[in-house]
């Protein structure tokens, strides 16, 4: 059987460990929840889960300040739990009901917090990586030290629109973190095949980005990267490149069977690599926490996301009137 690599020493208190381990799981038990209401038939259109990639998120959100800002793609719910917005409003959106965050005409590729300084949710591919440098633009007009984190994918990472913002933020010096989320697959075309180039990250040297690769299964790491990352931000030094390296367990969307990859290939990333496992063991090893208390949390966190479900089950579908809000006209 194969067996996890023994994780590294950590420098973090007991409760900094609890806290990653709830958040990450709150997005594990949320995308499960949204696999089986999806297959009820509850949740219709788009919908891509983000199991397996917790630690990105969770580890760059530890890094992050209030105000700071984040934008990414349609793998957007892992985003939206991981920087506080709240599970039922999200889970009301993806069943396209009233309590959502868009009112349930955004679904889950679309939706928004002001609030929680939280971008979208956007299905065009690449799309919100120009968005993420306009938003460290107005920062940096505003002259405040607010970061933004713009998250894409490593098939999003051969688009061009890519290259036109890297060009432009370093020539502005726009404290923009650019979050390359390389999970190995653009739908089923793995990385190997659409490209040559080893890593991601290195293409920012063309245009004076520095960036690094990290290991997106460990939470730890990602904090790390983020922190320098954030303090080169905030230093006005400019933008910087993360390829965070991470899996999705499953396939691209709901309807994608996966046949491009074989199963016991996702089961060794499982076994051996999970984020949320990783930080499981950290705790129980170090024995800050009890298996007990564990699944107590689980228990916890499993109450919040049924919560979450109920409520958008009851909410209500918008009133026709709803069409004719939040519109240009
Ligand atoms: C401009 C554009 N081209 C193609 C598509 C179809 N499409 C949707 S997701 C996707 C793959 C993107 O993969 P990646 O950037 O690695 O992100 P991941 O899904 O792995 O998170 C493609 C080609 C699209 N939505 N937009
Ligand atoms: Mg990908």
């Amino acid at each position: 059987m194969a067996t996890r690599k023994a994780a590294k020493k950590p420098n973090v208190s007991k409760e900094q460990l609890l806290d990653h381990y709830r958040e990450m799981l709150l997005i594990r038990r949320f995308e499960e929840k949204a696999g089986q209401l999806y297959g009820m038939g509850l949740i219709g259109g788009f919908c891509h889960l983000y199991i397996g990639q917790e630690a990105v998120v969770v580890g760059l959100e530890a890094a992050a300040s209030e105000g700071d800002k984040r934008v990414t793609s349609y793998r957007d719910h892992g985003h939206m739990l991981a920087c506080g917005m709240d599970p039922k409003g999200v889970m009301a959106e993806l069943t396209g009901r009233e309590g959502g965050y868009s009112r349930g005409k955004g679904g889950s590729m679309h939706m928004f917090s002001k609030e929680k300084h939280f971008y979208g949710g956007h299905g065009i591919v690449a799309a919100q990586v120009p968005i993420g440098a306009g938003l460290a633009f107005a920062d940096k007009y505003l002259g405040n030290d607010r970061v933004t984190f713009a998250y894409f994918g490593d098939g999003a990472a051969n688009q061009g629109q890519v290259y036109e913002t890297y060009n432009m933020a370093e020539l502005w010096d726009l404290p923009v973190i650019f979050v390359i989320e390389n999970n190995q697959y653009a739908m089923g075309t793995s990385v190997q095949r659409s490209t040559k180039s080893p890593s991601l990250w290195e293409r920012g040297a063309a245009y004076g980005i520095p960036g690094e690769e990290v290991d997106g299964m460990d939470v730890l790491a990602v904090k790390e990267a983020g922190e320098k990352a954030v303090a080169h931000c905030r230093a006005g030094k400019g933008p910087y490149i993360l390829e965070v390296k991470t899996y999705r367990y499953r396939g691209h969307s709901m309807s994608d069977p996966a046949k491009y990859r074989t199963r016991e290939e996702v089961q060794k990333m499982r076994d051996e690599r999970d984020p949320i496992e990783q930080v499981r063991d950290l705790l129980l090893t170090g024995k800050h926490a009890t298996e007990d208390e564990l699944k107590a949390i689980d228990k916890d966190i499993k109450a919040v996301v049924n919560e979450a479900a109920e409520f958008a089950k009851e909410s209500p579908e918008p009133a026709l009137e709803e069409l004719w809000t939040d519109i240009y006209a």
